[in-house]
Order: structure tokens, then C-alpha cells, then sequence
């Protein structure tokens, strides 16, 4: 190579570093961790250009915690409180529909996601979960039902999984509801928070801090990887997680998470079956008091390393790999709402790896819970308030 070329590509690859300027730039929590890799975190800002504009649907819902397009274009939205509603295309917010248990409401808990059997079409059959008033505290269940013919009711309500041990207090319930290719039901659950509850998402007797893999009428899933093993309990997927309010699987059947961290230690993670996320030993970021995580690192041998970190954190919420076509230029792009930090993130993953992250939505100002594509390619998503509302994002007409 002449010096010439030597010259041309260090100019280059200068640029190109040059050019990458992460949207975050305010002080880290934990300055002085240090990322796995370049681009774990404070990736590179990109633009789409993208031409939208935010029809807001239904605006006074309470809370809403899900929202779920159905396949005529009209919405079913679950409210943290307890009810389940539906919202036409047009913006008619129906009542609530009956048949769904109780849940306890207090502090993050309540009527929580939504999920539609991958067969609704033909068997009406939607799965929720909740936090479930039980003996001595409460803890994250899962239900189905069939919505009935005129979608007022459900009937042949079932709960499907308990989650264990029941707590007492109001936190860090997970918990998202995917479905994989595999026809199974994906389920995320947090640690409940409290630091004696922490190191239960170490442990294969509890299912804290941990993702599952349930069969949908119920029972683990066949081929779990701890299943049989002593004391572990056989729906457990992956270990190590804090609070998982957000999944979703990409075009290539991968599951991916986001959780929520600690101050300056929300991730992302692509979650493989039996493997151990670290929390609480291994995580970045610090507590919400400032002090240092007790005993943490942010790196060991035998726990997966997150794909990306925030520091400081976003909150994330739900979340969407977009497919549709109505908006070519985010083909692909992972979407999460973000609570605390009140936008819509976009971020673009290449090979494994976040290389690009984008902001949208900053300017309304709402905490965002749920993002969700419906069957036009739209975008749906709820806020997080007791008056919150149901947007739907469409190419702007120009
Ligand atoms: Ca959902
Ligand atoms: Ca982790």
C-alpha cells in the first residue's frame, strides 16, 4: 500500500468517527465504567428524515400499560388499573370488557400487557398478564380468555402461569408478552426491587428477575434449558434480569429485551435460551441514591454483556422491530418507548450491534408506555398518564 492510500483511509476512518455524534451527551451516572465495546453505548445520533405526523386516536384513557392492534385496524388497549378496553380505528373508546380478574393496582402493578394468540383470527383468544392479588403480598400472572363474538366480554378465563415467591410491595413486575415463531409464549419478569429480593434472579428456584417460555394453554415449555435440573423451575428461559417491561422478536426469530437498570444501567439484550444476564452481581450504572451497586462489576466471564447500555437512563417500555411498509426507511429499526426520558427511540442494529440511535416524539412530551405496529403499518403507541392518550404514526401526506 503507498502512503498515499495509507493517508486516504486514516483520513476516512477519522471522518467517520468525526461524523458519530451520540444524542446523548450529559454527564454519565457511572462515569468511570467503562464499556465492553465501542458502541455499547452513546451510539452514534442518525437521522431518517422521515416524514410522520401523530393522529391522536382516544385521548382520557387511564393508564393505559399495552396496546394491541387488532386485525380489522381497531386497537385493544389494557389500563394499568384493571381494564381492558377496545378503541376503533376512528377513535371510539368502548367500555371496559368484563370477565378480567382482579389486579392489584398499587405502585407499578396492575392490569399489565396484552398479547393476541397468533391464531385470533380463527380463536378469538388474547393473553394478558397481571399482578395478581395472592396470600401475603402479590405477584406477576398470566391469563388467556376469548374475547366473545360482540368483544364485550371474555369467557373460558384461565390463568396460565403464577409467577414465585409472592412479595409484598409494589414493584418491578416485568412483563411483556411476546410470541415466538415457535408458537410459544415469551414472558419477562423483574426482581421486585427490594436488595433482599435481588439475588432471587440468580436463582433456578424463583422466578424473579428472569425471561420464561410457557406453552399457551399453560405449563413450561417443552426443551427449557433447566427444566429437570433439582430445584429449578421449568419455565424459565434466560437469568439475570432486573425489571423487563419490554420485549419483542425480530424478523429473524431472535428475542430481544430492554430492561430497566439501575441509574445508568437501563439495557438492551438479545436474550438466548438459558443464558445469565448478571443482575445483580454484574450491571452498569449505580443506585438511585448515588452509592455504588454492592458488589457489582460490569463485566464477568460466564454473563452476557447487554448490546447496548443507557447511562443515563431512557426507562424503556415497550417495544417494536418494525416491518411494515409505510414506512420504508425504518425497516427494521428496534422502536422503544421511553418513559422518564419522554420520546420514542429508534435504534438501528446491524449485525448484532446498535449503530445508530434516534429520537422522535421529544417535542409532545409524554411518557411513552407502548409502541405497537398494527396491520396498515402504522405506529401505535400509548402514553403513560391518567389522561392518557392512543397516537397512531402515519407517513405525513405531503
Ligand atoms: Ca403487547
Ligand atoms: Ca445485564
Amino acid at each position: 500500500m503507498t502512503r498515499t492510500i495509507v493517508a486516504i483511509l486514516a483520513l476516512a476512518a477519522a471522518n467517520a468517527a468525526a461524523q458519530c455524534n451520540p444524542l446523548e451527551t450529559r454527564e454519565a451516572n457511572a462515569p468511570d465504567q467503562k464499556p465492553a465495546f465501542q458502541g455499547q453505548t452513546r451510539g452514534c445520533g442518525v437521522k431518517s428524515d422521515v416524514a410522520y405526523e401523530v393522529v391522536v386516536v382516544a385521548k382520557g384513557l387511564d393508564k393505559p400499560w399495552a396496546v394491541e392492534p387488532l386485525p380489522g385496524g381497531d386497537l385493544l388497549v389494557t389500563e394499568k388499573g384493571g381494564q381492558m378496553r377496545i378503541v376503533t380505528s376512528t377513535g371510539n373508546v368502548g367500555q371496559p370488557i368484563t370477565g378480567v380478574p382482579p389486579v392489584d393496582a398499587k405502585g407499578q402493578g396492575g392490569l399489565l400487557d396484552v398479547a393476541l394468540s397468533p391464531s385470533f383470527a380463527s380463536d378469538r383468544t388474547i393473553f394478558w398478564s397481571f399482578t395478581e392479588p395472592r396470600q401475603g403480598g402479590n405477584a406477576t400472572s398470566v391469563a388467556r380468555g376469548m374475547l366473545s363474538a360482540d368483544r364485550t366480554r371474555l369467557e373460558q378465563v384461565l390463568v396460565i402461569f403464577r409467577a414465585l415467591p409472592v412479595y409484598n410491595n409494589g414493584l418491578h413486575f416485568g412483563s411483556r408478552l411476546a410470541f415466538g415463531a415457535d408458537g410459544m409464549l415469551y414472558v419477562t419478569l423483574g426482581d421486585r426491587s427490594d436488595k433482599p429480593m435481588r439475588p432471587q434472579a440468580q436463582q433456578l428456584d424463583s422466578h424473579m428477575g428472569k425471561t420464561l417460555r410457557i406453552k399457551p394453554e399453560g405449563g413450561a415449555a417443552e426443551g427449557n434449558p433447566f427444566a429437570g435440573q433439582g430445584e429449578a423451575l421449568p419455565e424459565i428461559w434466560s437469568v439475570g434480569h432486573r425489571n423487563i417491561q419490554s420485549s419483542a422478536f425480530d424478523s429473524q426469530g431472535r428475542y430481544w429485551v430492554i430492561e430497566h437498570g439501575t441509574q445508568g444501567g437501563d439495557e438492551l439484550n438479545l436474550v438466548e435460551r438459558g443464558k445469565n444476564y448478571g443482575w445483580p452481581g454484574v450491571a452498569y450504572g449505580e443506585e438511585y441514591s448515588g452509592q455504588p451497586l454492592p458488589g457489582t462489576v460490569t463485566a464477568r466471564p460466564g454473563t452476557e454483556q447487554p448490546v447496548y447500555y443507557w447511562d443515563p437512563v431512557i426507562a424503556p417500555s415497550g417495544a417494536q422491530f418494525y416491518t411494515g411498509d409505510a414506512f420504508p426507511a425504518w425497516k427494521g429499526s428496534l422502536f422503544v418507548g421511553a418513559l422518564r426520558e419522554k420520546r420514542l427511540v429508534r435504534l438501528v442494529i446491524q449485525n448484532g450491534k446498535v449503530t445508530g440511535e434516534e429520537h422522535l416524539l421529544a417535542d409532545r412530551g409524554q411518557r411513552i408506555r407502548d409502541v405497537r405496529q398494527g396491520p396498515d403499518g402504522a405506529l401505535y403507541i400509548v402514553t403513560d398518564d391518567k389522561a392518557g392518550e392512543l397516537w397512531r404514526l402515519v407517513p405525513k401526506a405531503r
